[in-house]
């Protein structure tokens, strides 16, 4: 199953907490990154009063089933340490599942696609990257990009 996870972090080292966050998820059973968009800074979408994000996607082709691969994000943001405090507020590190190809996922613990991804230009920016006419999973990303084009994010090098 092909996935695009998003990974932000706006707590310590952003690079380095990105770099470590790939290099976990390569190391998931029968898991690969076969794909990175650009890394970005990005201001702070939901919650303003923090850093500014540092943003990634990753393409993954896994054998993980959904709920295994979310058990999997949660434990690596374990792993960071992460504790939740405010909603969309700082995190060391965030791992969301935002495509499982073109599966549509309605359970508790887990929505795919991500039900906010559309409102946010840090994910579908780097999603121009990873699919560059903009057709994602059969959803044409470009109309969704054009209503939030305000929020602030910029390409910065790894
Ligand atoms: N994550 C959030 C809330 N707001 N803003 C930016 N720029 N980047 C994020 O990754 C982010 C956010 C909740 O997960
Ligand atoms: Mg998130
Ligand atoms: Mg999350």
């Amino acid at each position: 199953m092909e996935y695009i996870l998003s990974v932000g972090t706006n707590i310590g080292d952003r690079k380095e907490n990105i770099e470590r966050c790939i290099e976990s998820v390569n190391l998931l059973p029968g898991t690969e990154v076969v794909k990175t968009s650009a890394l970005y800074e990005t201001e702070p979408v939901g919650y303003d009063d923090q850093q500014n994000f540092y943003n990634i996607l990753l393409m993954v082709e896994s054998k993980l089933e959904p709920n295994e691969m979310l058990g999997a994000c949660l434990g690596i943001e374990a792993g960071f340490g992460r504790h939740r405090v405010i909603r969309f507020g700082p995190r060391i590190i965030d791992v969301d599942i935002i495509f499982a190809e073109d599966k549509v996922i309605e359970t508790e613990n887990l929505t795919v696609p991500h039900p906010r991804y559309s409102e946010r230009r840090f994910v579908l920016q780097p999603l121009l990257d990873l699919f560059e006419n903009g057709e994602v999973y059969g959803t044409d990303i470009k109309p969704m990009l054009q209503k939030i084009s305000d929020q602030e994010i910029e390409k910065i090098s790894f």
